[in-house]
């Protein structure tokens, strides 16, 4: 079986938590994709629910699948989440942000009552940091920005090579925000909660993908099935 096989499982049991009549969050990515589709296909069936897209990608999916659409300004409460990440350890912390979305995607699981990570099995790590940390910055003063990360590494005892993101024709990555990503390759991340808050108080940084404390539920699918892992 492979990893797309793997996803769509993940996605089709996240949506047995979805109810009529939910506020949800739609994620965004090769995980979350599935889940919009299926959830399409119940809506079209008669599911009624809204949605708040995480990216502009989500929302035209979500347009094509005919499932309504919300914004937090109409619908500042969420009942639940759904979306995929690029590492989940057994805290429940996640770091997300490899297809560029972290910052939506962080202020609408923020503003839901429940969110439900969905994953491949290889997503699943006993200590985070292999996957780069996406940071998302303002263009403005890159260069003292990055400087000020690199400091936040220092006081937390991390380290590791700092990369801003391109796009295919090699200009930087602009997310749906207008902004950068410097993408932190830090092999091994010690005492995510400290370096979140460090990267948090730099002016510069909008926003970055260790998601502490968000996901209460993941549903991992692999070779050996289908789990579920509440956060601790
Ligand atoms: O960019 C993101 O945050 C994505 O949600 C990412 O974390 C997961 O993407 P994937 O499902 O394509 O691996």
């Amino acid at each position: 079986m492979s990893a797309e096989t793997y996803k769509r499982d993940a996605a089709a049991a996240a949506l047995g938590h979805v109810r009529p009549g939910m506020r949800l969050g739609l994620g965004t990515g090769s995980t979350a994709r599935p889940f919009v589709d299926l959830l399409g296909e119940r809506v079209r069936a008669g599911l009624d629910v809204v949605a708040v897209p995480t990216s502009e990608a989500t929302r035209a999916q979500a347009e094509q699948c005919g499932i309504r659409l919300t914004t937090l300004d109409e619908t500042p409460e969420l009942d639940l989440t759904v979306d995929g990440a690029d590492e989940i350890d057994p805290n429940l912390i996640l770091i997300k942000g490899g297809g560029g979305a972290l910052l939506r995607e962080k202020i609408v699981a923020a503003a839901s009552a429940k969110m439900v990570v969905i994953a491949d099995s290889s997503k699943w790590v006993a200590t985070l940091g292999k996957f780069p940390l996406p940071i998302e910055v303002i263009p403005f003063g890159l260069g003292a920005t990055e400087r000020a990360i690199v400091g936040a590494f220092k006081a937390t005892g991390n380290a590791g090579a700092l990369t801003l993101r391109r796009d295919k024709a090699g200009h930087p990555f602009v997310t749906d925000g207008g902004h950068f990503i410097l993408d932190a390759a830090l092999g091994t991340i010690a005492d995510a909660r400290s370096l979140g808050s460090r990267l948090t108080a730099i002016p510069g940084v909008v926003e970055h993908g260790l998601f502490i404390g968000l996901a209460s539920l993941a549903i991992i699918a692999g070779p050996e099935g289908l789990r579920t892992v509440e956060r601790p």
